[in-house]
């Protein structure tokens, strides 16, 4: 099999690229491991930025999300029982964030390129990625208990943190930046009315989150320990925990309900750099991990794809590769502003296990500036909803 672009890994990176490729007329197959059934169901990310949502809008994929997501103007932030209110719309503009899971994004994004007859093969998974440096690259795919091959013209490695991409680029060619930290996100979806308004809290037992999918779901998080087992989380003892540390002393606020799914997920930033090696493009958390306490990583991902793709329709349209040999300068300092941001709101609101009381203080003094000056809650609120798109 042949195409221009072939792209591995239907997630919101790989979704997003052929969407915008085939705007462009450019031909794409897509090769995801699982199945469209597994994808559909992976919960994740909730917050989309202006330019994601102004993204699906420009590719008329906007249909449902337009009548089931929800707008979010401020959020919360408590910490020893007082709340910082940030005014998102009030302190950027009228700029807000926008909430629809990821993978509500995802069906749609997979359901328009199949009704378009566009090819996505699932339980395809890429097993070897060759001449990446010539002008001819190959995918070799197992699909059907057979060994495939798709031969392209550029390969856009979309595939995730444990994918096959970034590995097949020489070790020597890369340069890794890695911070793991040592605790994780608990996270629950259940049936029960979220609390007025998007609520991070730093409570000496640790952070916790409350966030919503739908007026009747609710999306919350708890730190945990880094290898923490969910099982080991009842749900009387998930709701316990999390009426504590959001200072909910008389269990009024944050409404109980039956909890229908748990994750664990470990914190991470990870950058890899540059983003590409020959007609190899990594977009997405094939290529950077954000902490999710910034809601970033979705977002970041949509932004490499609309680089990429703008560097591909310059090559296929003028011959120009000018835009593509600058796809990782670009992107990359987004993502390095966004890296900082993530790993800002990280270290405000989350436990430190190496934390000195005298760091706690300094903690708990910052959030405390941040409750009285307009300044740091501008700060917070431009970049919470999105920075500005500087492709150029
Ligand atoms: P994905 O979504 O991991 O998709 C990669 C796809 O590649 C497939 N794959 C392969 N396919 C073929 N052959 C192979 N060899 C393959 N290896 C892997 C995989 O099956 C998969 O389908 O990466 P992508 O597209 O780069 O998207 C990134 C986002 O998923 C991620 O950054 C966000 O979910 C992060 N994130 C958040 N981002 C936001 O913008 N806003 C948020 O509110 C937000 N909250 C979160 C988050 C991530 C979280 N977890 C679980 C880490 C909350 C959490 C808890
Ligand atoms: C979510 O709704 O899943 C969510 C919200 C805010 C974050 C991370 C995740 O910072």
């Amino acid at each position: 099999m042949r195409t221009q672009v072939g792209i591995i890994g239907a997630g919101p990176a790989g979704l997003f690229l052929a969407h915008l490729l085939k705007r462009e007329g450019i031909d794409c197959v897509i090769l995801e491991s699982r199945s469209r059934t597994y994808v559909e169901a992976r919960v994740r990310a909730g917050v989309l930025e202006l330019g994601t949502v102004e993204t699906m809008q420009a590719l008329g994929l906007d249909g449902r999300m337009k009548h089931q997501s929800m707008i979010d103007e401020s959020l919360d932030m408590r910490f020893r029982g007082r709340t910082i209110h940030i005014d998102m719309s009030g302190l950027t503009g009228g700029r807000h964030v926008t909430i629809y899971g990821q993978q509500e994004v995802v069906k749609d994004l997979i359901a328009a390129r199949l009704a378009a007859g566009d090819p996505v093969i699932f339980e395809a998974e890429a097993v070897a990625l060759e001449g990446l440096d010539g002008d001819h690259p190959v995918i070799r795919y197992r699909h059907n208990g057979n060994e495939e091959t798709l031969h392209c013209d550029f390969i856009a490695g979309c595939d995730g943190f444990h994918g096959i991409s970034r590995p097949s680029v020489p070790q020597d060619a890369l340069t890794v930046y890695d911070r793991l930290y040592d605790f994780a996100w608990l996270g629950v979806l259940s049936h029960s009315p979220p609390i007025k308004e998007m609520t991070y809290t730093n409570h000496d037992r640790g952070f916790a989150l409350c966030s919503r999918r739908s007026p009747q779901v609710s999306r919350h998080y708890l730190q945990v320990g880094p290898e923490e087992d969910p099982d080991n989380w009842s749900d009387a003892r998930f709701w316990e925990e999390l009426h504590v540390r959001m200072f909910d002393d008389d269990r009024a606020e944050i409404i109980e309900g039956e909890i229908f799914q748990k994750d664990v997920a470990r914190l991470r930033a990870f950058v890899a750099s540059p983003m590409q090696f020959g007609r190899l493009f990594l977009a997405g958390d094939a290529v950077h991990i954000v902490p999710p306490t910034g809601a970033k990583g979705l977002n970041l991902a949509v932004a490499d794809a609309r680089v990429l793709a703008r560097g591909l329709a310059d090559h296929y349209r003028t011959g120009s590769d000018e835009r593509l040999a600058r796809y990782s300068e670009v992107c990359l300092r987004r993502i390095w502003k966004t890296v900082r941001y993530s790993t800002m709101m990280t270290g405000l609101l989350h436990k430190f296990p190496s934390h000195t009381p005298f760091e706690r203080e300094l903690q708990l003094a910052e959030l405390d500036y941040i409750l009285g000056s307009r300044a740091a809650q501008t700060t917070i609120a431009e970049q919470y909803v999105g920075l500005p798109f500087e492709e150029d």
